[in-house]
């Protein structure tokens, strides 16, 4: 995800709260007047024929378009939250790791071995890390959902409460449609308009996409070698390091003083998971203030940040900076560490 998706993400789940990104969004011209739909997509169309978007490919996109009930209601109620009660990083895990999952992963390893191999040549990214992210996004492929993209965006551009982030996301279709890259039927996604079996916004896919197989074209929705270069591609353009593991599990001993470890800075994005994050301290530092682990530490220098998910009285982990490029995919420390969970699970099974 770009940093656009990374905020898309932290509204979808709440980490941000809307009034900050009413803030950082602003201007949304239409929420004085809230004209209807029919006024707002004339507006859009206008615009959409104004930057060069070909008139039948706006005219194919946006004609008889109508708002989604659905999307608007999943993005006000956010269903599958935990319905007010925080959730448990254990608990979010056992759902999102079991067995079908890492089984899952193991045989897309295998299936693509070669494939997966070339990929983390190339660019320094594990193939279990991609096969980490394939596994969390879609089950492999399996559930890239079937929203129409083109309407769901309309309806979120529309609506108001994110509307110039939604307006982006809406034009990068439109400028996919205007390149032949896909039609508008193939762009099928989630509700909030993520795509294919990476689920990049329509933004991210112009950004990040990238073409494995050859044929000229970057093809997230059919082709695994395309979706597993454009995974790399994408935590490559967010920081990721070659060489660097994402950061292991380790036992914080008892009476250990967080205050010493507090980040000093305050984060300016992905605010809620990214204070969950200590300060940056070299791995052999942690080593000598007691921290345990029963995997191999990296290098002496390496700079490590403990993350604690559910706070002091559950599981601890430190993450490298490659963690970092996890929740550049998704803002969420749960999603990191699932997927970066998923990557281990993977590498670690017997094939
Ligand atoms: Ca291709």
């Amino acid at each position: 995800m770009s940093r656009i998706m990374l905020i898309a993400f932290a509204l979808a789940t709440s980490i941000l709260p809307v009034t900050v990104a009413a803030q950082v969004l602003a201007p949304q011209p239409h929420m004085a007047a809230t004209p209807g739909f029919d006024a707002w997509l004339a507006t859009y169309r206008s615009a959409a024929l104004a930057r060069g978007i070909r008139p039948e490919i706006v005219e194919r996109a946006l004609s008889g378009l109508t708002p989604s009930d659905r999307v608007i209601e999943l993005d006000r109620g956010q269903p599958g939250d935990t319905g007010g009660a925080p959730a448990r990083f254990d608990s979010y895990l056992a759902r999102r790791l079991d067995a079908a999952r890492i089984n899952g992963g193991t045989a897309t390893a295998t299936r693509l071995s070669s494939q997966l191999a070339a990929v983390e040549a190339k660019t320094g990214v594990p193939a279990a890390i991609i096969v980490g992210i394939w596994g969390m996004e879609t089950n492999y492929g399996r559930i890239t959902g079937d929203f129409d993209v083109t309407r769901s965006l309309a309806t979120l551009a529309w609506d108001g409460r994110r509307s110039a982030l939604f307006t982006k996301e809406l034009d990068a279709v439109l400028t996919i449609l205007d390149r032949n890259i896909a039609t508008r039927e193939m762009l099928k996604g989630s509700w909030a308009g993520a795509m294919g079996q990476p689920q990049f916004l329509p933004s991210s896919y112009l950004e990040y996409a990238v073409d494995g197989d050859g044929d000229g074209r970057a093809d997230i929705w059919s082709s695994d070698a395309d979706t597993a270069a454009s995974i790399a591609n994408y935590l490559v353009k967010h920081g990721w390091q070659r060489g660097v593991r994402w950061g292991q599990r380790v036992v914080v001993p008892a009476g250990f003083d967080r205050g010493a470890i507090v980040n000093p800075a305050r984060p300016t994005i992905c605010i809620k998971p990214m204070e969950r994050h200590s300060r940056w301290i070299p791995a052999g530092e942690w080593r000598k203030m007691g921290i345990a682990s029963s995997l191999p530490w990296p290098a002496e220098a390496t700079p490590m940040s403990l993350v604690e998910p559910d706070g002091p009285d559950g599981v601890a982990y430190l993450t490298t900076a490659n963690y970092r490029s996890l929740m550049d995919y998704n803002c969420s420390n749960f999603y990191a560490l699932s997927v970066a969970l998923l990557g281990d699970a993977v590498a670690t099974s017997p094939r």
